[in-house]
């Protein structure tokens, strides 16, 4: 990393203060500027960083496959009961004698897809075999609060913990589980541990349609095929692995017809999905929380940052295309932003008639109203901080509100029922996707280089991604009370602090 980029670093995130100030006065050019040009386009490599696996040695172009199911164990109508078992295990991702060292879930990689129904009642038995504590946190659905699997809620080596909840009725959509005990996501879900849920509707525009589901996740592999840990840049910056994976799969073989429902989940702890298909373009019809309000216009590319979902649909003439991540500058600190459009998939698309088309009404998605309550949120980084200490682990130097995560700290209070009203603030110099547990939220109004903009149309999200000096008004009703986290969704910033607890009595 050049020095000059130190310098930089260092003045322009001086002190969270000021850094907030500037960024409520100046919404952006300043911060914005400053991040993209701070980017050395060849940063050498950090001298922590492995030599990594050759990519031609990873097992490539087979067809796409369906994510395993989890298998419902009750017979009663109504009634999920299903068993996830985290252990370390092997999978054989690259040619030649190395199996690659992971953990999974029902060794899986990704975990089996849950799949569920709107009023079920559902219990999941969580059977820890790793050898440190972990939990189950099922992001994005309205379960309650001792039931969602957080820092608070350990399950030790060895233990079990079943939960259990009941899913409302409007809760459809795509969502996912993945480990966030205290101190150790980042580590879980670098060696693997994430899965995908769908949750089902009664009424669903779209049910015919035949569904894919690409859950996309990123590993870094060294040169022996093993997962190396965490570098310094991965802990700034969060970790990217270099490898891209389709439903655990390099580069699969993609089948496609436009008469798909695709679902899309982004389980990587810090990679931008940018998603193009060239030659094909992306009709988004459904977010985090399941179908928009109508269809949406086709666009070329869509971003998912970590954390996030979308259900599209795809447009586009016969052919043999690839699917893309397009550069997106996220402005990392210490890693060069992408360069070059990255093929992760050979995609043979077949066009046919499309079953909606732009406007058409998917569902009736009631504003949440008049808020009762205000919360703040206001991310930080103390860059200066994080850059004199360059071995090992960062300090905790990502804050919420000026502080770091203290779980004996509540730091905002809410009322189940009530209407919160939340401005989110990015006061950083990089991108952060914020993360709400307990439910689904409306955003209503960005911010961003002293502009405001509303969404194109009402939709449910419980991740959202603010670039540097962005501010996001959304409202949310967290409808059962106890603790609730929220943070941003790049793991390690997560770990290094940059979460908070809501109180809602
Ligand atoms: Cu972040």
């Amino acid at each position: 990393m050049h020095r000059r980029h130190f310098l930089k670093c260092g003045l322009t995130a001086l002190a969270a203060g000021s850094v907030l100030r500037r960024a409520i006065a100046h919404p952006a050019p300043a911060v914005a500027h400053s991040a993209s040009a701070m980017n050395p386009h060849a940063a050498p490599a950090a001298a922590d960083a492995p030599a990594l696996l050759p990519a031609d040695r990873l097992r490539a172009g087979q067809a796409l496959q369906p994510l395993p199911l989890l298998r419902n164990e009750s017979t009663e109508p109504g009634t999920f009961a299903g068993t996830l078992v985290a252990e370390p295990g092997t999978a054989q991702l690259a040619d030649g004698p190395a199996a690659t060292a992971c953990w999974r879930y029902n060794q899986s990689l990704p975990g089996p897809l849950i799949v569920l129904e709107e009023g079920m009642n559902v219990s999941l038995t969580f059977i820890n075999r790793l050898p440190e504590p972990s939990t189950l946190h099922w992001h994005g659905l309205p379960v309650p609060a001792d039931q969602d699997g957080g820092p608070d809620d350990p399950v030790a080596p060895g233990a079990t913990r079943v939960y259990h909840f009941t899913l409302p009725p409007g809760s459809a959509g795509s969502y996912w589980y993945h480990p966030h005990p205290h101190q150790g996501v980042s580590g879980q879900i670098a060696r693997g541990l994430a899965g995908a849920i769908i949750v089902r509707a009664p009424q669903d525009p779209l049910a015919a349609l035949p569904e894919q589901h690409w859950a996309i996740s990123d590993l870094r592999l060294d040169a022996a095929a093993q997962i190396p840990p965490h570098t310094y840049a991965d802990w700034v910056d969060g970790r990217e692995g270099e490898f891209v994976l389709i439903n655990g799969q390099y580069r699969p073989a993609i089948a496609l017809s436009g008469t798909h429902r695709v679902r899309i989940w982004n389980m990587c702890a810090a990679r931008y999905l940018n998603l193009s298909l060239p030659g094909c373009a992306f009709i988004p019809v459904g977010s985090d929380g399941g179908l928009l309000e109508k269809v949406l216009p086709a666009q070329e590319a869509i971003l998912l940052s970590p954390g996030e979902r979308m259900e599209v649909l795809v447009t586009g003439a016969d052919g043999n295309r690839a699917l893309t991540l397009l550069p997106y500058n996220r402005h990392p600190m210490m890693s060069p932003p992408p360069q070059a459009a990255m093929a992760i998939a050979p995609v043979t698309y077949r066009a046919a008639p499309l079953p909606v088309s732009e406007g058409t009404a998917l569902r009736t998605i009631t504003p949440l109203g008049e808020p009762g309550n205000q919360l703040r949120a206001v991310m930080m980084e103390k860059m200066g901080d994080i850059m004199k200490n360059k071995g090992g682990t960062p300090p905790r130097a990502f804050l919420i509100n000026g502080k770091p995560f203290d779980m004996a700290r509540m730091d905002l209070n809410s009322k189940a029922g009530v209407v919160d009203r939340w401005e989110i603030i990015n006061a950083t110099t990089m991108d952060h996707p914020f993360h709400i547990h307990g439910g689904q939220f409306q955003v209503f109004e960005r911010q961003y280089l002293g502009k405001k903009s509303a969404p194109a149309c009402l939709a449910w999200k419980d991740t959202v991604n603010l670039r540097p000096g962005e501010i996001v008004r959304l409202l949310m009703r967290q409808d059962s009370p106890g603790m609730r986290m929220y943070h941003c969704h790049i793991i390690e910033h997560e770990e290094l602090g940059m979460m908070g607890m809501l109180n809602v009595s």
